[in-house]
């Protein structure tokens, strides 16, 4: 932990959602939870099930099995999001297409009600309040999830579009 690390506070409640569309997708999935888990000052709540979902965006490429996690945690918004590009390179992830395939990614997408407008990042996530992928699997564990539009994940599932192909998997 750094001397930024808020060792002194209350966690923070936060969402996350992982991807993978390369490799033996749920095995990189369960790793990345994994290493996540085994990290200092965070605490994993809940993990959602895993959805199978089209890709979304210019690229194409092959399905995705998506999740979403709410985590507690001491660390800050950029040790969270430093601890998540570390597991990323570790189990592999190369960068090269922007949206293209990826071994795994690893969103911050909500850090309590915290605004941050970064080149790096950007909280809460912008962009998730219309990607299905994303707000089905964070609406099943916690609908109340706050986008920071003033809606919540579940309120906004409501209008979302292209939920039709997000297929929620048995195991
Ligand atoms: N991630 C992307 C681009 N497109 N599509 C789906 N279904 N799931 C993703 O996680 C995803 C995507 C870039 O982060
Ligand atoms: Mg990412
Ligand atoms: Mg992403």
């Amino acid at each position: 932990m750094t001397s930024e690390t808020k060792k002194d506070d209350a966690p923070t409640r936060s969402a996350l959602g992982l991807g993978s569309n390369l490799g033996d997708r749920k095995a990189n999935l369960d790793e990345a939870v994994r290493r996540l888990e085994q990290t200092e000052g965070v605490t994993l709540v809940s993990r959602s099930s895993n959805y199978q979902t089209p890709p979304w965006g210019p690229v194409p490429q092959d399905d995705y099995l998506n999740i979403c996690l709410v985590i507690d945690t001491i660390l800050t918004p950029h040790e969270l999001l430093s601890r998540c590009l570390e597991i990323e390179t570790e189990l592999g992830r190369v960068r090269d297409i922007r949206w293209g395939p990826r071994t795994i990614d690893m969103d911050v997408l909500i850090y309590g009600m915290e605004k941050v407008e970064d080149e790096d990042l950007e909280l809460p996530h912008p962009r998730m309040g219309d990607r299905a992928f994303v707000l089905i699997p964070l609406a099943e564990i916690w609908p109340d999830a706050p986008l920071g539009d003033g809606r919540t994940a579940a309120e906004a599932l409501e209008t979302c579009p292209d939920q039709e192909g997000v297929v929620k998997l048995e195991q």
